[in-house]
């Protein structure tokens, strides 16, 4: 039995809230609008995973050092090839590059290969999306990131997704 599984981090409701609005007020256009309850911001992929290797997963979460910081969402743009229309900083907090590293770092020791792709930190409000012009998002979305959280794939469920475990951070 395997789990496809990924780190990320989780909106409070309120910042669910306002991102929800944010999606609703994009144009009307053709694609597939992520649940409200499904948004999030992805730190690592994991994909399927048995339960050994989900436990080796969980304690690299468990050995993470990082303080907690804040995003401000403020660009709003696309991935043209992956047809994603998504939220996104323009600054990147020093803590979350120190947390996807310290992940990335810890995953080797479970067998994982290093991600090859740069970590584009964002929120997915649309899939399947014809791309949008990138803008600045006026006032910007404030995240106080405060946690992370290992989150289970449900393929065909909606919510499509499920925290199944969260860490504090800590410095
Ligand atoms: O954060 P978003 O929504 O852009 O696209 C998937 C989603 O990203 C991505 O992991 C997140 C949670 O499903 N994803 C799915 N399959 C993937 C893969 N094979 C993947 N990312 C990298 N490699």
């Amino acid at each position: 039995m395997t789990e496809r599984l990924f780190f990320a981090l989780w909106p409070g409701e309120r910042q669910q809230r306002t991102l929800t609005r944010i999606q609703r007020e994009l144009p009307d256009r053709p694609g597939r609008k992520a649940h409200p309850r499904d948004l999030h911001l992805t730190l690592v992929f994991l994909g399927d995973l048995d339960a050994e290797k989900r436990a080796c997963v969980e304690e690299v979460a468990d050995r993470v050092r990082v303080a907690p910081f804040t995003l401000n969402l403020d660009r709003f743009g696309c991935f043209p090839r992956a047809r994603v229309l998504w939220c996104g900083v323009s600054e990147r907090p020093r803590s979350l590059t120190a947390l996807v590293h310290a992940l990335d770092e810890g995953l080797v020791g479970c067998g994982f290969c290093p991600e090859r792709r740069a970590f584009e930190p964002h929120v997915t409000l649309v899939r399947k999306a014809r791309p949008l012009p990138a803008r600045g998002l006026e006032p910007p979305v404030v995240w106080p990131v405060a946690e992370f959280a290992l989150v289970i794939a449900r393929p065909g469920e909606s919510p499509r997704y499920r925290v199944e475990r969260r860490w504090p951070l800590m410095p």
